[in-house]
This record gives structure tokens, sequence and C-alpha cells, in this order.
């Protein structure tokens, strides 16, 4: 690993200061061990969750959409797009909707949770420098935030050098942290008042915080709390593509404009 990585370009030293690993959580842990942790740390980092070989199939079965597509291509993620349709198919729904996801859950939450249907599909290449700022999912969706699950499922083996999502440490358990830092924190993209910022190494230096990072192979998963922030590093040595699959409990709320399927001009 470099000495220092990247985030939308902007450049944090790569050193115990700034980063440290996930925890893993063993998927065959009693209900309430993997609740607990998921309570204590605001996120469950879980390996071997689906069949790599299986995970490899559908990422290449989307990548497969674009050689079928003339240049230029729209945006990503926008009607035309591969990732837009893609989104749309069987194949797709069909992998987003095993049991096996809202299960999980289901057990993270300890009540009957009903899928999302908005299912971001991300795509990031090596040498854009294009990340996801730092932002807590809390902040996005209209509903009360600690009903919503997100398990964040890379299509493929994700390295922290391919952009792998990241968390703050300890952020979720500090309620006012996101409202606090905004107040004067910097940002590349004025237009947007989600995020809270894309210089990361800022606020690590700001909230005295590491990010926390993990290896993931095909198969792997992180689900966290829609009260971390968390963002990604710049893809560096591979392609990142990952789906962020999302649930809440059954008896919160719904958000109706997260029962459509996602477009990456949705707005939201
Ligand atoms: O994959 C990404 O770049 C961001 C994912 C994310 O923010 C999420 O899953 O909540």
């Amino acid at each position: 690993m470099n000495s220092t990585v990247t985030s939308n370009g902007v450049p944090i030293p790569n050193t115990p200061r700034y980063f440290d690993r996930m925890r893993e959580t063993d998927l065959a842990a009693a209900d309430e061990a993997l609740r607990a942790r998921y309570a204590e740390d605001g996120y469950v980092l879980l390996r071997g969750v689906l069949p790599g070989d299986a995970v490899i199939q559908l990422r290449d079965a989307y990548l497969a959409r674009f050689s079928a597509h003339a240049e230029p291509l729209p945006t990503h993620g926008t009607k035309g797009h591969p990732a837009y349709e893609f989104v749309r198919t069987s194949v797709f729904r069909d992998f987003v909707e095993q049991p096996v996801f809202q299960s999980l859950a289901a057990r993270l939450t300890g009540a009957e949770v009903a899928p999302i249907r908005r299912t971001p599909l991300r795509h990031f290449v090596p040498g854009r420098s294009i990340a996801s700022r730092a932002h807590i999912d809390g902040t996005y969706i209209d509903g009360t935030p600690t009903d919503v699950v997100t398990i964040w499922t890379p299509l493929g083996a994700c390295s922290v050098e391919n952009g792998s999502l990241m968390y703050l440490e300890g952020s979720h358990a500090d309620a006012d942290m996101a409202a606090r830092v905004r107040n004067g924190a910097l940002m590349d993209r004025t237009s947007d008042v989600r995020p809270i910022t894309h210089d990361l190494k800022w606020l690590a230096d700001v909230t005295g915080k590491r990010w926390l990072t993990a290896d993931f192979a095909a198969g792997d998963v992180v689900v966290h709390s829609p009260s971390i922030i968390h963002a990604t590093l710049d893809a560096t040595v591979g392609t990142r593509i990952s789906a962020d699959i999302r649930f809440q409990r059954k008896d919160t709320p719904r958000d109706a404009r997260w029962d459509r399927d996602w477009s990456a001009d949705d707005g939201y």
C-alpha cells in the first residue's frame, strides 16, 4: 500500500493515525452477539455471506452490457447507461432479493424488515479520482434513520486500493458529530449540502478519529447503521463495483421516493 492514499483526489497519509482495520464478525454468531456488535461498532463486517462465484457472475453480467453499448455512454446510472438498465433486470433483482440479505437485516434489527427497492449500483474505475464523500445515510432518508440497514455488497473482490467503503470509527455513537463538523467543513461541491466533506483527512483531524478499512473478497459484505459516517477512497488498482442493498423495519414510515428503482439522477 502507498504511503499516501486519496479520496476525490485529496491525499490522506496512510498511517496508523488515520487508518485502522474494521473488526470482523462471525456470521454464525448468536443474534444477540451480532446485534451487540452492530450497536457497539455501527457496522458489522461479515465474510462469505454469499457464494463468491455467484457474485462474480453478477459482476460479469453487468460488465457484459458495456460491449453492447455505443460510446459515448450517458453519465453512470442515468437512463441509457448499463447500470441504469441493469438494476431493472431480473438477474439483478433476483440477486438483491435473495433471502440471505433480508434475514441478515432482520437479525440485526431484531424486527421484521422490508426491502427498500432503490438499490444504487456503484462503479468506479482507476485514474478518475472520484469517490463517495463523507456522509451518513440518515441525511438521505426521509424516515427514522435508526430503522434503516444498509448491506454494502462489493460485486467482486475489493481491496482498499480498489476504493472500498470505510467508516469513521465510533461516529455512530456521537449523534451530533455530523451536524457539528458540518459547520466549517470543506466542500468541493457546494450545490449539494448532504455530504459532510470530501476532505477525509480534515475530518479525521477535527474529530480525532481514524478511518476503518477492509479488503473484501467476493461474497463478503459490510452492514452499517444510518448514523455512521462513511466514505470511500479512490479506486487506484482495479474497478470497484458494488451495490447498496437496504432494508427498513416494517413498522416504520416509508420514504416513497425510495420505493422506485434507482437512477443516478433521481436526486436522492
Ligand atoms: O459505495 C459507495 O461509494 C458508497 C456507499 C454508501 O454510501 C452506502 O452504502 O451507504
